[in-house]
């Protein structure tokens, strides 16, 4: 196999524009909000404006009076349906409307629906609720204080705001290597609560159709055949008569991963109604009510040798799950992955304990660009190391260098249990230093120093865990993680790809084409993808945790292999000779030692569907399929760089240069991957510098619009400098490992660690993110820093 590079329509790998650019170049996408389906009528949700209050009363006669309205539905409503309540994704429920309290500002209590967006929202101000306020548990280190206020009274003898104690490690062998080791370093940190903020909002549109009683819902899934399957359950309807068909996406990040009570609620709209129901919510509903990520409050320990190697490390988490603990992850991982906390480094022990805890916050806790709490792991890993640097005052490169794993541990099995696959990290680490010229801006920095200028390098080298499963130890309310793949290639060799998951962005349409384009040789402009249609694909569970790649692409990779196999038989009952005589050559059967006698993929599938005779128990047509159960994840890693000044008289940060490179094993596009890089270096530059969803005394959400949700723009982002090495996964048929979200798990420590760095001057060793001017005052000024 080979990535070519520069190649402008490379069959198979290698560098090729993005097929679906074409329409969305264009603004011909189609997008839920773009669905206009004849006698369609429009939904909006009233909201609490509190996040902790008890509903005495709901009137909504003057609103069911309004001459547009269709139907008002009320939580009572929803109860005769037995739809109050739905599942959550992890051991809990959620309310799709509020019946006895509300539990967020910004919690659903009532949904109208009306012939126009417009009159739907006029009417939600004709509705009166009666509330009686009560006090609101914001902070989750007092959540479980004795006197804390009860959140969720609605479980029968809940006394507490207590969810879950997880532990993962050895915690007799960890305190046994702290005890004897030269050095341990302490440090708190707070991953701040953020929000996947993808640029189309979420929302669906859902059809009864009354005569077939056929229940289509168009909505904004990142999984929509775990979406239909899952309101079969819920809601008892038949899953043959169910269709959920996510089309154009804007943007996905986890955030599109679960079920909003807003979809719920379309389906019952037009259940009530017998017309198509769309619901859209805006961007403040958005910020305020669909889903969070993070929010990790962590105390974390390192232990060491006096001469820099890393013995241990440890880490108390408290996490702040919101309302209702509906945290999308596999079923057994209260805290996802978190416990692949020990990060890229060989340690002799490691513990972590996580507590989660109940707030009057909007429930989540999505896997934002984060294979299920890796992004915390990692963050919290090159934080600590750092820390240690910083203590024994050595270089941070140079200590990293010192206790990477190498080439020759793996398949290496990390003290919590992850088997990572591959990986070459001290190859990584020492390109992206080259790439940076690492050793000449230390050289930089001390002459800026000896200037009183503040310029700061931050590394972090982060190793991922993506491609979950495999599907007996993950799954999703009892769905294991396998995906599936269907290719099937038409009479004149043009071929199409039906996949299970769903691309929100990626570029599924090209690179799934390339995967099937490696195997069988036919160009990838005569590959059609389908995807995100449960009517038209098979079952999976869909696109997050950078598992397309490596689960669904392992499936059309196989697909393909079956198809090229089935090619040989077919192709020697055309040349008339045994199946070993052939030889492939990518896209063609040739004799073996005679070239020029030979069939074309476009010949071979001619032949398979003519009057060619088959040996026996030869079915024709070039069809394959394949269900794809990763025997493991997949281990991508990366080393980054990040340089940035700090300006000491207004302390903004400005990041100056990042490098960073990226081993995914080969790339299917070489120019998506970048992109993806790019799109997340993007990302974490926002959560280092700018993003988080905070909140008042109140409850009340301080980042319900962009005007307050900062995230960052060209502006804020320099020209990024990647490089790649290639460590192919053992595993998985091509070698692929998941890149998506590994430069929004990497960059978050890189940027913090190179704004501590310039703060080295001031004897800063730790503020929390995000270092916005008046943190990094704040940290400067020697102030205590948040956690
Ligand atoms: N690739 C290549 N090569 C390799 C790997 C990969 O080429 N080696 C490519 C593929 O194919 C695609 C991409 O790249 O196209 C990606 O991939 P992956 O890694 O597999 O991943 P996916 O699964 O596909 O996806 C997912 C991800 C995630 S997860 C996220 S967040 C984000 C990312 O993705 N999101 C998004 N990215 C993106 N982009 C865009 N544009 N949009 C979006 O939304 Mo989660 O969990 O959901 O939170």
């Amino acid at each position: 196999m080979t990535t070519t590079e520069n190649q402008a329509n490379p069959i198979g790998f290698g560098r090729m524009l993005r097929k679906e650019d074409a329409r969305f170049l264009r603004g011909k996408g189609n997008y839920v909000d773009d669905l206009n389906l004849p006698g369609m009528l429009h939904g909006a949700v009233l909201r609490s404006p509190y996040a902790h209050a008890r509903i005495k009363s709901i009137d909504i006669s003057a609103a069911q009076a309004h001459p547009k309205v269709k139907a008002v539905i009320t939580g009572e409503i929803l109860e005769t349906l037995n739809l109050a309540w739905i599942p959550s994704l992890s051991h809990d429920v959620v309310a799709v409307l509020a019946t006895d309290k509300v539990r967020f500002q910004g919690q659903e209590v009532a949904f109208v629906v009306a012939e126009d967006r417009y009159s739907a929202r006029d009417a939600l101000e004709l509705i009166e609720v009666d509330y009686e306020v009560l006090p609101p548990v914001v902070d989750a280190k007092k959540a479980l204080d004795k006197d804390a206020p009860v959140i969720r009274d609605d479980i029968a003898g809940k006394v507490d705001n207590f969810i879950f104690d997880w532990e993962s490690g050895d915690k007799a062998a960890t305190d046994e290597v702290f005890a004897n080791a030269a050095i341990v370093v302490n440090q708190d940190m707070l991953y701040p609560r953020v929000h996947p903020a993808p640029m189309e909002t979420c929302g669906a549109v859902a059809y009864m159709d009354p005569i077939d009683q056929k229940l289509t819902i168009y909505s904004t899934t990142q999984a929509p055949h775990a979406h239909r399957t899952l309101y079969a359950l819920v809601a008892g309807l038949p899953e043959h008569k169910l269709r959920v068909v996510s089309p154009d996406i804007g943007g996905g990040f986890g955030n599109k991963v679960g079920i909003y009570p807003g979809y719920v609620l379309a389906i019952v709209g037009s259940i009530l109604t017998k017309r198509p129901v769309k619901w859209m919510e805006d961007r403040s509903e958005n910020l305020m009510s669909t889903s969070f990520a993070r929010d990790y409050h962590m105390k974390g320990s390192i232990a060491a040798s006096a001469d820099g190697k890393i013995l241990g490390l440890r880490v108390d988490v408290l996490a702040d799950h919101g309302a209702f603990n509906n945290t999308a992850q596999p079923t057994k991982f209260p805290a996802g992955f978190f416990h692949v906390f020990t990060g890229s480094y060989d340690l002799m022990a490691a513990h972590c304990s996580v507590r989660g805890v109940y707030t009057n916050k909007a429930p989540g806790g999505v896997a934002y660009a984060c294979s299920f709490r890796v992004t915390e792991a990692v963050y919290l890993v090159e934080r600590m190391v750092d820390r240690l640097a910083q203590e024994l005052k050595m270089d941070p490169a140079e200590l990293r260098m010192k206790n990477l794993l190498r080439p020759e541990q793996f398949p290496y099995t990390s003290p919590t249990g992850w088997e990572y696959d591959s990986g070459e990290y001290p190859r990584a680490l020492r390109l992206a230093m080259d790439i940076a010229g690492y050793e000449e801006l230390r050289k930089e920095q001390a002459q800026k120093r000896a200037k009183g200028e503040l310029m700061g390098i931050g590394i972090s080298f982060f190793t991922e865990t993506v491609g979950a499963g495999p599907k007996r130890h993950m799954d999703i309310l009892g769905l294991g993680m396998a995906d599936g793949c269907e290719v099937r290639v038409h009479p004149t060799g043009k071929a199409v790809v039906r996949l299970s998951v769903q691309s929100q962005g990626q570029g599924h349409e090209t690179t799934f084409a390339q995967i099937v384009s490696e195997v069988t040789g036919i160009p990838p402009e005569d590959i059609d993808v389908v995807h995100g249609d449960t009517d038209n694909t098979p079952f999976g569970l869909g696109t997050y945790g950078s598992r397309s790649t490596p689960v669904s692409g392992a499936a059309a990779a196989i697909a393909a292999r079956r198809v090229v196999d089935k090619a040989r038989i077919v192709a020697s009952a055309m040349l008339e000779c045994a199946p070993e005589d052939l030889e492939w050559e990518k896209g063609r059967f040739n004799i073996k030692g005679d070239k020029s006698v030979g069939k074309t993929m476009a010949e071979i599938a001619l032949g398979a569907h003519g009057t060619v005779e088959l040996p026996e128990g030869v079915e024709g047509h070039l069809n394959a399929e394949c269900v794809y159960d990763p025997p493991n994840l997949t281990y991508p890693f990366g080393a980054y760089i990040c340089v940035v000044d700090v300006d000491p008289a207004t302390a903004k940060v400005s990041v100056r240069r990042f490098i960073a490179v990226d081993d995914c094993g080969p790339r299917i596009n070489p120019m998506i991957v970048e992109g993806q890089v790019h799109g997340g270096l993007a990302d974490g530059v926002g959560m280092a510098l700018m993003e988080v969803i905070a909140f008042d005394e109140d409850g009340n959400n301080l980042g319900a619009s962009f005007m307050d949700y900062l995230i960052p723009t060209s502006l804020e982002c320099p020209s990024w400098e990647t490089g790649a090495t290639v460590t192919p996964s053992p595993h998985h048929p091509l070698g692929l490992k998941g890149v998506g979200e590994s430069a929004t798990v990497g960059s978050p420590p890189a940027v913090v660690n190179a704004v501590i760095d310039a703060l080295a001057p001031y004897g800063v060793k730790h503020a929390d993110m995000p270092l916005t001017p008046a943190q990094v005052w704040q940290a400067m000024q020697g102030a205590p820093y948040r956690t």
